[in-house]
């Protein structure tokens, strides 16, 4: 075997991803916790309770583990619905409370990326129809103008919105999240005003932020053919394909969304992306099938062989985060992986997830792929949305009886990947010696 290594471009930001509601603790002013109280919409009846408590201080103590073991960055999310509590009010004092956050990151050597919009809403805003109708994008905008003068002697990496097709798949399609509606037409529409939502709030972060990148983070599902060399698989994988992760890409492409059910001009989203963040996590296959019409006559299984993280949520294929990055070069900006991660409570798996995928972005890096950094999701267990607290995704576990974080031995070899800027023989024989063979042969 080849005892060698491999190393990522100089100036790579290595970290971890985070969000406001799913380490906070506390938000009671939004969609979530309406739906987190309503009943019957969580797993396990769960509540994001106080979370993580970084709203009560806890960042501190986790920002220092990922600065001590190595991290040079950090991807976290303000809440809106703390900054405007209500459509005529801001709140300074939760302002500052960001603003010491960040200068915290700064104080750690962790460069931010801030996520503007990561799933939540505040319940004033979704009185008055969220993102269903085009009236949000003044709010959005103003709520954007205000974060960014706030923070931008600290902040230059922004993400707009995160994950908007996840956002529409579960609210609109089925898919756990509130509002729970299931209407795509209603959800293309939601998808038509994030589009404009995203490039007021990319103009409005140049027109005061003239050096800022902006961009919007992609959930990127690998959706391949169950049946190679049978084209109705492979039409059925590029149609799902098509809608889940082309769609608002494409049209902050182009200035068109061609969802193929609905296909509409939105001029003003053209260009408005400085670089692209790629959420990937798993891969589906797709068959052909005229009985699945809800699925677009293509149903979707996980890949056999794959190895599945605990609760059957991720199937493990690292070949599909560089299908994702090499696809992503379409749009000729640079890349971020935005998010990566396995849920994994006894970190049986995530070691050898988690240097499988890098590898794979490196291949990627090596053909000149613009990748600029990883994020691992995520630091230390937080709350999984309609999953709750029945996935692990930390690098540390958190124990929520008694706030305690657990170091998991994933940390370990993370931090030497840090360190490294690479990844050795010797890590892997020691961390993950099960992907040995794949990485070194
Ligand atoms: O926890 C989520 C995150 O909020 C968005 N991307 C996927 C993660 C894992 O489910």
């Amino acid at each position: 075997m080849n005892k060698t290594s491999i190393h990522f471009p100089a100036g790579f930001l290595w970290g971890t991803a985070t969000a406001s509601h799913q380490v906070e603790g506390g938000n009671t002013n939004n969609n979530w916790y309406q739906w987190e109280t309503m009943g019957g919409k969580i797993k396990e009846g769960h509540t994001s309770g106080i979370a993580c408590n970084w709203w009560g201080g806890k960042w501190k103590e986790d920002l220092d583990r990922a600065a001590e073991t190595g991290q040079n960055s950090h991807r976290m999310s303000v809440e809106w619905s703390r900054i405007q509590p209500a459509p005529d009010r801001w709140d300074e004092d939760a302002l500052e409370h960001y603003r010491q956050i960040i200068r915290g990151m700064l104080d750690r050597k962790l460069v931010p990326m801030v996520t503007l919009h990561h799933f939540t809403d505040p319940l004033w805003l979704v009185e008055m129809g969220g993102w269903e109708t085009d009236a949000v994008v003044p709010y959005f905008e103003a709520f954007v103008k205000k974060v960014v003068e706030a923070l931008k002697d600290y902040v230059t990496l922004w993400v707009t919105i995160n994950e908007p097709n996840v956002y529409i798949w579960g609210g609109y399609m089925g898919g756990g999240f509130p509002p729970g509606k299931n209407d795509m037409n209603l959800g293309l529409q939601v998808m038509v005003n994030m589009l404009k939502g995203h490039a007021a709030a990319y103009r409005a972060i140049h027109a005061i932020q003239p050096e800022a990148r902006v961009g919007f983070a992609l959930n990127y599902r690998d959706l391949q053919p169950a049946r190679t060399g049978f084209p109705p698989d492979q039409w059925m994988a590029n149609l799902q394909s098509k809608i889940y992760n082309n769609s608002f890409a494409g049209a902050i492409k182009t200035g068109k969304l061609d969802a193929v059910l609905k296909k509409v001009a939105v001029p003003e989203a053209k260009g408005t992306q400085d670089y692209l963040g790629i959420n990937y996590y798993t891969c589906d296959l797709v068959k052909f099938d005229l009985t699945a019409p809800g699925d677009l006559f293509g149903r979707r299984s996980t890949p056999p062989g794959a190895e599945m993280s605990e609760t059957g949520f991720i199937a493990s294929v690292p070949e599909g985060i560089f299908r994702a990055l090499h696809w992503a070069r379409q749009f000729d900006v640079p890349l971020f992986v935005s998010e990566n991660g396995v849920e994994d409570s006894d970190d049986h798996l995530r070691p050898k997830y988690l240097v499988e995928h890098l590898e794979q972005v490196w291949r990627a890096a090596n053909y000149n792929y613009r990748v600029e950094g990883y994020y691992h999701w995520s630091l230390v267990d937080n709350f999984e949305w309609e999953r709750g607290w029945t996935q692990r995704f930390g690098l540390w576990g958190l124990d929520l009886n008694t706030q305690a974080r657990i170091r998991r031995p994933s940390v370990n070899l993370y931090e030497a990947i840090c360190h490294e800027n690479g990844i050795t023989y010797e890590m892997v024989e020691r961390w993950a010696p099960g992907a040995l063979e794949r990485i070194f042969k």
